[in-house]
């Protein structure tokens, strides 16, 4: 059913609709990666931890103590990282632009950074500038490149508002005072927003994901959106800066951000007063995981959740965890290859495309549309059994009714606002046969 989740009724601000940059509502689908430390633990530690689904939260899900985890930090070494191949295998698949962790829940920066020597380059064998290399490759490759940073969780740094239920902050932190008194400005002004500084500064960001915004208010928001604006007026920045992802969006927040970023995982199924982005994931973890439950999509699944997505208007950014070695993930690069493989047959029915202008999703399968809406693109997801598919509540008359997978004409019939296609005896993609239906005038 559509839901609206969001309040409907909610302008975007003139400020917020000019940085909403067209390549970002184009560009449909983005590779997420979590890479870091844990990585290497592959979600368990010492026969901990593995009951989480994230792997990314084994520090938490095993309650590894900061300087337990800084050991595992200081032989992190990932000598088959290789940015130029990781670059290309997303360009492959299709995908246009690419968000890695810089910095996730547990401190340790992924990059160069002078704040803290708790980074890649000051704290491993391996000390190359993994954030550097990256977006130097997803540049040449032409692909848009952004980073996910932590901007209040910070496991490492006490004076980070911590709100775990699965460990204690003195299970993390078992040297502090009995009487400590975290303080976030205090984390805020010492890391977190001269490591932003650092990251807009220098590496040629186009998009910065900030996450889990606990203990963020509009004092703090302003700091780091004004920071962002500053060195990078052209980046993009996620609402996750201050909203979790669920929930209603606050009009005073619009200003500092430029898109919605919903929840982890989570498929629109109705129209949102933002642009949108799905946080999605080839699989049931974020970051790389074998131990303990962990399942992939298939890929059907996979492809019909990024449909869906952008028949609902938005952006799917789909995660990849890269392992330890600094490998991809052979499974996450199956399922970008299956995407891409569909898309280079179908993109015109994703590229640059609008939301489903019909007031309805059909049964079979969902709608996207060209941005003058005289286009409508129908997924067949599902084949139906009648040999036949309705549309209804066209705006007007079809001319036209063509198979992307062959460019043959399609057998069509039209009945006042409906349209019905006959279909051949058997789909002519396994995931999802579009049909391009082109009408007489403007839906709007
Ligand atoms: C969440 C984080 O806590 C997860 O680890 C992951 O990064 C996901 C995309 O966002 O809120």
């Amino acid at each position: 059913s559509f839901e609206y989740r969001f309040s409907d009724d909610l302008e975007q601000t003139a400020d917020s609709k000019a940085r909403q940059e067209l390549w970002f509502r184009d560009a449909k689908f983005g590779a997420f990666i979590h890479f870091g430390v844990y990585s290497t633990l592959e979600g368990e530690y010492q026969g901990r931890g593995s009951d989480f689904r994230y792997s990314e939260w084994i520090q938490i899900s095993a309650k590894i103590p900061a300087k337990e985890y800084h050991q595992v930090a200081a032989k992190f070494n990932p000598v088959e990282f290789n940015a130029d191949q990781w670059a290309k295998t997303f360009k492959d698949s299709g995908i246009r632009y690419v968000v890695i962790t810089s910095k996730h829940h547990d401190g340790f920066a992924l990059f160069k950074s002078m704040v803290s020597d708790y980074n890649i380059v000051d704290y491993t064998p391996f000390k190359r500038d993994i954030i550097k290399e990256l977006s130097e490759a997803c540049h040449r490759q032409g692909l848009k490149f952004g980073v996910y940073y932590s901007q209040a969780q910070d496991w490492d740094e006490p004076d980070a508002p911590y709100l775990n239920q699965r460990a204690k902050l003195s299970d993390i932190h078992p040297e502090l005072p009995a009487d400590f008194q975290p303080d976030m400005d205090r984390y805020i002004m010492k890391k977190s927003l001269p490591q932003v500084e650092e990251l807009v500064k220098n590496y040629e960001l186009d998009l910065i994901w900030f996450d889990t915004p606990v203990g963020m208010n509009l004092q703090r928001v302003k700091l780091f959106s004004e920071m962002v604006r500053k060195y990078r007026p052209d980046c993009l920045i996620n609402s996750r800066i201050i909203h979790s992802g669920k929930g209603k969006i606050e009009a005073q927040y619009l200003p500092f951000y430029d898109y919605v970023s919903i929840g982890d995982k989570e498929v629109p199924t109705r129209k949102l007063p933002l642009y949108v982005e799905s946080p999605d994931s080839v699989s049931s973890s974020f970051g790389y995981k074998t131990k303990g439950e962990c399942y992939y999509h298939t890929e059907e699944e996979m492809l019909h959740r990024f449909v869906h997505t952008v028949c609902a208007g938005g952006n799917a950014l789909i995660n990849n965890g890269p392992m330890g070695s600094g490998r991809l993930d052979p499974e996450a690069v199956r399922l970008y290859g299956a995407i891409g493989d569909w898309l280079k047959v179908n993109g015109e029915s994703i590229y640059g495309t609008v939301r489903n202008p019909l007031p309805q999703r059909p049964q079979w399968g969902d709608i996207s549309a060209s941005k003058d809406g005289k286009t409508l693109y129908l997924h067949i997801l599902q084949w139906p059994e009648s040999g036949t598919i309705t549309v209804n509540e066209l705006p007007s008359g079809a001319t036209s009714a063509v198979y992307l997978a062959n460019g043959e004409n399609a057998v069509f019939a039209q009945q006042g606002d409906s349209l019905e296609i006959t279909l051949p005896a058997n789909p002519l993609n396994q995931y999802d046969t579009v049909v391009k239906v082109t009408l007489e005038a403007t839906a709007d």
